[in-house]
């Protein structure tokens, strides 16, 4: 007789950050955990979850993981968008979970096995100088990474997106609303390239340099910038323009070389297509949590493939480590499947869900246990409550809102 699902647990906790926590038990008392994190707007993914989709789990075979995604994404008239694809995202992920922990196999050997020895990974460093943003970057090296985001403070404004004055940086800020920055666009882009030139002349060749523009820039400037960078030869530049306005990136390539990655806000196959088919990006960057799950990543990076774009998830903090847990297992399985961003969890977080994927030698590693490998501690990760924390909002000095 097939399994059934029996409990639908969604926990909402902030083990030092917000975290959503979908956790799924059947009859035969298997376990199975998802992440449906959506940062700054926590809980109503918790609320879909709850109040809508958590009822209509019970009694269902947990082994019927297509079936219970496209119940979840056709059966409701109301389709895509970031809430509800990261509610079945979570559902998605635990009854992955819960299948590799049936069948006693990790992940990535049920989506076919290894492609790859190790998974290619980067860090994050940020300076408000150049010497402050080197030494961050000598830190990784030192730790084995060769690949790195970077990031920096920008003459004339006071702070920067991505950019802290402390060593340690978490993206969004506690407060009942969003702090608010000034973003000046002619002063990045006079100094942004001098910055990653000198990081670049600092470490040599061989090291992969990528920086992250947040959607800020017109199609014009972020020409300037790719074409600026060009001597660098950078990894990736991205999210250069608002990831919506699509056909901005043809403008862009046709004046630059340097390759650009955009995605971590889109959350279907059908926000990616026109960019994927049209080729006017090198690297997808949806979350496998935000896009639905593993079910419907593996789609998104299957049209990638046929058009040789390369996958690269979003992996922030607010990823947690049971969504970046799935997409390892996915990078190592996944041939196209390029480089797995790596921002890294303040040691709470950790302990909060204690993993099987690591870091060895600069790389990521998915484990060899069960499922996605991750467990949950309950009594670390219910001890603080959820906090309101948002990303800050960004104006430009005549007030209006740039995007992200
Ligand atoms: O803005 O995690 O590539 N990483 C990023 C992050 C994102 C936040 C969004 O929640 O751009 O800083
Ligand atoms: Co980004």
């Amino acid at each position: 007789m097939a399994d059934v699902i029996e409990k639908v647990e969604v926990l909402v906790s902030s083990p030092s950050r917000n975290y959503v926590t979908l956790r799924l038990t059947t009859r035969d008392g298997i376990v199975g955990l998802g992440d449906a994190t959506v940062n700054g707007r926590e809980l109503s993914v918790a609320a879909y979850l709850r109040d809508h989709v958590g009822p209509l789990l019970i009694g269902r075979d947990p082994g019927r993981i297509e079936d219970t995604w496209q119940y979840l994404y056709r059966g409701v008239y109301w389709r895509r968008g970031p809430i509800g694809m990261a509610a079945i995202g979570a559902v998605d992920l635990a009854l992955w979970d819960i299948l590799g922990k049936r069948t006693g196999q990790p992940l990535y050997a049920l989506f076919g096995g290894r492609v790859r020895d190790r998974l290619a990974t980067y860090r994050h460093a940020f300076g408000w100088d150049l010497p402050a943003l080197l030494d961050q970057v000598d830190a990784h090296l030192d730790a084995g990474f060769t690949n790195i985001r970077v990031q920096s403070g920008v003459p004339g404004l006071e702070v920067v997106y991505g950019v802290s004055r402390e060593t340690v940086y978490e993206p969004a800020g506690r407060a009942a609303a969003p702090a608010e920055e000034i973003f000046d666009a002619e002063a990045y882009l006079r100094h942004m390239p001098g910055v990653i030139a000198g990081v670049r002349e600092h470490v040599g060749e061989g090291v992969g340099l990528l920086h992250d523009a947040h959607h800020r820039l017109t199609p014009i400037q972020a020409a300037r910038l790719g074409k600026a960078l060009e001597p660098v030869g950078m990894f990736w530049l991205e999210d250069v323009t608002p990831a919506e306005d699509q056909d901005a990136l043809r403008l862009v390539r046709q004046h630059t070389t340097t390759p650009l990655a955009i995605g971590e806000v889109f959350n279907t196959i059908w926000d990616c297509q026109y960019l994927i088919q049209n080729r006017l990006i090198d690297y997808i960057r949806a979350a496998v949590v935000h896009a639905g799950g593993i079910s419907h990543i593996r789609k998104i990076f299957a049209l990638a493939e046929v058009h040789g774009v390369q996958a690269a998830p979003h992996g922030p903090s607010d990823v947690s480590p049971i969504s970046l847990a799935a997409s390892i297992h996915l990078g190592v399985a996944t041939h196209n499947f390029a480089i797995q961003e790596y921002m890294g969890y303040p040691e709470r977080v950790h302990q909060a869900f204690p993993h099987a994927w690591h870091v060895a030698e600069g790389h990521l590693q998915p484990g060899d246990e069960p499922g996605l490998g991750v467990e949950l501690n309950d009594e670390l990760h219910s001890a603080d409550d959820y906090e309101a924390a948002y990303l800050p909002i960004a104006r430009r000095r005549d007030g209006t809102l740039t995007d992200w």
